[in-house]
């Protein structure tokens, strides 16, 4: 893999004080100024859509944590529930079984910040208790407990747009605008965690491209992501491999770099704060390459 091997190419970084997100488990989450975060994406699934469950496997998946960290990765995103289109999700025992292992393993042994992708409030508590210091909610702390549980444990929440559920989210997917239902969306969503008691400086926003959404509704909010600026939250985004990167490409799953990291860079340009990744490397270099022409902040 490109880059894997050498030393990460990685800036110190000397944020503003009040720049970081304070937690009381892993390392905080620091959201420098002069560049976007990148966020490696961690599965343990045993069919995750685009890795093929390759890091079912605790041990697996710690080594490509290590060298997700190679890379250049900011923090790590580790998470047991496959949410590609018409997925079942896991038992809540087979989920913690999956990611629990794998955060409590890395923890202390890396350093940089551990985020857990769930919904749900009992894999949220026990990944937190393991060393986790960010939760990654597809479903935007809607599950029965999550906004308590997220509040509790004190950490920064990344709340995505997901419209209806993993298993039925592409069934014929309508908006009359795209970016204002979502931003709407997202809006009730920050006023519903702040009222929960979660830290407005916790909360970070991500449109959920693919999460109910057809390939014009992507790239209309794609195009369009600085609107989303007016949440004044640090926006997210997941891009990386899927299905609309296949779509404009004609390229498998495997063949996805290029178009994903274009992806990386338009958003980023058009605000994104973190983004969350398979190709650390790929998305590091070109993320530099940006930051070098000063175009990105
Ligand atoms: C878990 N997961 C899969 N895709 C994602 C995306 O686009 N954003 C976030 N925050 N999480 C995602």
């Amino acid at each position: 893999m490109a880059g894997a091997g050498r030393p990460a190419a990685r800036p110190a970084r000397a944020p503003a004080p009040d720049d970081g997100c304070a937690s009381p488990a892993g390392p905080p989450i620091r959201l420098p100024a002069e560049r976007a975060l990148i966020c490696g994406i961690l599965n343990v699934t045993p069919d995750s859509f685009s890795d093929g469950g390759r890091f079912h496997r605790a041990d697996l998946a710690v080594d490509h944590a290590l060298r997700l960290l190679v890379e250049g990765a900011d923090l790590i995103d580790i998470g047991g529930e496959s949410t590609r289109p018409g997925s079942q999700p896991p038992s809540v025992a087979e989920e913690i079984d999956r990611v629990v292992p794998v955060v409590a393993a890395l923890s202390g042994r890396v350093p940089v910040p551990l985020s857990v992708d769930t919904s749900r409030p009992e894999v949220m508590r026990a990944a937190v208790a393991a060393g986790a210091s960010m939760i990654n909610d597809v479903r935007a702390l809607r599950l029965p407990g999550a906004l308590e549980a997220a509040a509790d444990l004190d950490v920064p929440v990344c709340l995505m747009h997901l419209a209806g559920s993993p298993a039925t989210m592409q069934d014929r997917p309508q908006y009359d605008d795209v970016v204002r239902e979502v931003g709407d969306f997202l809006a009730d969503r920050l006023t519903a965690a702040r009222q929960a008691g979660i830290r407005p400086d916790h909360l970070i926003v991500d449109p959920g491209f693919g999460f109910g959404k057809t390939l014009t509704h992507n790239l209309t909010l794609l195009n369009r992501l600085t609107e989303l600026s007016t949440l004044e939250a640090p926006i997210m985004v997941g891009l990386s491999r899927k299905s609309m990167i296949g779509q404009i490409t004609g390229r498998d799953v495997t063949g996805r770099l290029a178009g994903s990291v274009a992806a990386v860079l338009i958003s980023v340009q058009r605000g994104a704060r973190m983004v969350r990744v398979h190709d650390v490397a790929a998305t590091r270099d070109t993320l530099a390459v940006l930051h070098a022409v000063g175009l990105a902040g």
